[in-house]
């Protein structure tokens, strides 16, 4: 039973309102045919519900705790992102503009993330705060359809082209494209046309302003989400003029003089061959890309999608998903460049960026190139994300955040820029990222499941059961039960199914060694290969049970040799979550690591799970080594040690280290625990590090 079904039970009269306000919008707005361009499509939101386990406990974390502290602190004087902007604009408050340009946008994620979570809660306070606010943007907006506070409140000329290419700050499309966003959201998550009619009146005005002739405008912000926005508004309304509007802003990327890396402007799109510049413009460029693509299927635009994720993914990201390795430099081209992509295995740890906001921005593109392909490698990056880079911006207890996520913390706060910070933090000058994990986390259940021609994909293992249909209209309906990814194996029951052979597609994770499906107990021989989605067809029953045994080891990760910040280190980890070593400064870890921090390669760690630390995580136990006992373990292993691994490193980022026959360290150990690396920064100042030193050598 889905969410809603049981709210309804409970609610029946709000149910049948709903459910009337919903038909009555669809009538009203013609949504577009389905994507022409993908082999997957997504299910809605509420076809999830998130019942036990992980991404069950994150998700209801984001309803107690991530999106109160990020309405308070919107609402909070001391915050860089203002709600009370819409208020001003509207004149129900006097006063001047505060915040930073792209304010309003990080406002309309935060009403994104409620409607995604009112689909799943059924809740009527959220739907009546969403209403209350959405009155006062509406108030907020011009008679010609333009909001965008910062502009308006500062009275600046909107779309004025920037004078030489580069339109990086006053963010008028971010705040475009967010509402947009929130708004297409808002619709298919209440069935309400309040917040999509000021969509489409902002959306109107894009039209007619950002013209195939006017390059220029089209650039008149270096982020990018109204590309995502407009094509969205195509999608519910089926208004091509979306769409085309969406396309001139993709063709004008690189088209005028001196465009520059930062904005992904220096080429055309369709001729980029790197992953380049700001991390988030980029991420959420590629976005749109992709979702370009999958309307129109131009080839030009998919060989330029997938040029770039190579380049991302086999060069570019950190073993955290991480997708923003350098605060400042300079691009190859040698443009300028700030929270941007560093150069090929350019990804140092200590300065490594990673912006929340960015690397949730890698995992949006990497779930859109998977509806495209049904190839697993997308859903591996996306996962990575999840469980790394896109966690570690909230703290546990969900309502303090990061902006930037490095692999590794001495204790200097501050460098190289404010960003940097050694705890999250509750306020902050610039507020991007807390509503973008809000928004993440209320929404995963999207990301659980697609459906497809022949049948249903599993992409996230967690406690849910979906309820939906095939594309012929079949109902279908599973129950999902695992403590994944603390353990690996999955039990999955059809409870509702056509009378008809239909393929369940089982994503086996890339990390994975060997995996094994049964269904009702019998073995399926030779499905489950790593990488892969294991197609089990057959005509289902009610009752059918598949089990999935996803075995999960602890392994030590080397990277590439080229990525110099971890040659002779090795990351640890298990399943889908990268660890870290972390110890509290309170508790001696700056002694510590002056005596040394020395992984043995052949290091065993024993995963013990305990729910009451950190928030309930699988912690790994084992032995490290002081510089001594370095010194002991590469002098009793010195001929082993000096035989390097070698092997083809081709195309390949990280990989586990093979074992060696190493003697076991005989002293100069100290019992060491490894927590995830999300959960790190939640116990007061700490020492951390990702890539540990490998004991091989001075
Ligand atoms: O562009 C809006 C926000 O400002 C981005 O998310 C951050 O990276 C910062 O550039
Ligand atoms: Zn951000």
């Amino acid at each position: 039973m889905s969410r809603v079904q049981a709210f309804g039970r409970k609610h029946p009269l709000r149910l049948v309102t709903l459910a009337a306000a919903w038909v009555a919008a669809a009538a009203l707005h013609g949504a577009a045919p389905p994507s022409p361009a993908v082999k997957l499509r997504g299910v809605d939101v509420r076809d999830v519900k998130w019942t036990e386990g992980f991404w069950a406990e994150k998700h209801d974390l984001c309803r107690r705790a991530t999106l109160p502290s990020v309405e308070a602190a919107l609402l909070d004087s001391r915050n860089s992102e203002q709600l009370i902007n819409f208020k001003i604009a509207a004149g129900l408050e006097s006063g001047n503009y505060r915040g930073t340009n792209w304010s309003d946008g990080d406002c309309y994620k935060w009403i994104e993330a409620m409607a995604l979570m009112y689909a799943c809660t059924g809740d009527p306070a959220l739907d009546r705060k969403m209403d209350e606010w959405i009155a006062v943007i509406a108030k907020a907006q011009r008679p010609d359809g333009y909001l965008s506070t910062n502009m308006q409140l500062k009275k600046l000329t909107p779309f004025t082209p920037p004078p030489k290419g580069y339109g990086g700050t006053l963010h008028e499309l971010y705040n475009f494209g967010h509402l947009l966003t929130a708004a297409c959201v808002h619709h298919r998550c209440t069935g309400k046309d309040n917040f999509l009619r000021v969509a489409r009146k902002a959306a109107d005005l894009l039209h007619t302003t950002l013209q195939p002739g006017a390059p220029a405008l089209a650039v008149t912000s270096g982020n990018m989400p109204v590309i995502m926005g407009l094509i969205d508004l195509y999608r519910v309304t089926g208004d091509r003029r979306y769409l085309d509007t969406a396309k001139v802003v993709v063709d004008a990327r690189g088209t005028l003089p001196n465009g520059t890396d930062l904005t992904q402007d220096h080429v055309p799109f369709r001729e980029e061959t790197e992953a380049v510049g700001h991390a988030v413009f980029a991420t959420y460029l590629y976005c749109g890309a992709a979702d370009l693509y999958a309307e129109t299927g131009e080839k030009a635009l998919w060989d330029a999608l997938e040029r770039i994720w190579q380049s991302a993914a086999l060069r570019r990201t950190y073993i955290t998903g991480g997708a923003c390795a350098i605060p400042q430099g300079k691009s190859a081209r040698g443009d300028s460049v700030h929270e941007a992509f560093g150069a090929d295995y350019q990804l140092p740890n200590r300065t490594a960026y990673n912006e929340t906001c960015a690397n949730i921005g890698n995992a949006m593109w990497n779930w859109r190139m998977l509806q495209i392909t049904g190839d697993a490698k997308y859903a591996d990056m996306m996962e990575r994300v999840l469980y790394n880079s896109a966690l570690s911006g909230e703290s546990v207890d969900g309502r303090n955040f990061f902006y930037a996520n490095p692999l590794a913390w001495n204790g200097e706060s501050g460098w190289p820029t404010k960003h940097f910070t050694e705890q999250r933090w509750f306020v902050h000058t610039c507020y991007c990222c807390p509503p973008q994990v809000a928004r993440t986390l209320a929404g995963l259940g999207r990301w659980a499941y697609s459906v497809s021609d022949d049948g249903v994909w599993v992409h996230l293992y967690s406690g849910n059961t979906l309820q939906t249909r095939l594309p012929d209209g079949a109902s279908v309906a599973l129950a999902q039960e695992t403590q994944y990814p603390w353990e690996g194996r999955v039990k999955i029951t059809v409870t509702q199914t056509p009378d008809r052979p239909w393929t369940l597609n089982l994503r086996i994770p890339g990390w994975i060694r060997s995996a094994a499906v049964k269904v009702n107990g019998q073995h399926v021989a030779d499905a489950a290969k790593p990488g892969t989605y294991a197609p089990v067809q057959r005509t289902w029953a009610a009752g059918d049970v598949v089990e999935l045994d996803l075995p999960m080891e602890v392994r030590c990760m080397e990277a590439n040799p080229a990525v110099e910040d971890c040659r002779n280190r090795a990351a640890v980890v298990r399943g889908p979550i990268v660890y870290c070593f972390e110890v509290p400064k309170d508790k001696g870890a700056e002694n510590l690591w002056k005596a040394g921090v020395f992984l043995p390669e052949n290091a065993r760690f024993t995963p013990r799970h305990d729910k009451d630390f950190l928030g309930g995580i699988t912690v790994l136990e084992g032995a490290l080594l002081t510089r001594a006992g370095r010194d002991r373990f590469v002098e009793q292993n010195a001929d082993a040690l000096r035989a390097k691994p070698t092997g083809d490193w081709a195309n390949v980022l990280y990989r586990a280290l093979v074992p060696r026959r190493l003697k076991p360290p005989a002293e100069g150990t100290f019992a060491a625990t490894l927590i995830p690396y999300f959960a790190w920064a939640n116990r007061g100042p700490s020492l951390m590090e990702v890539w540990l030193p490998l004991a091989v050598g001075p």
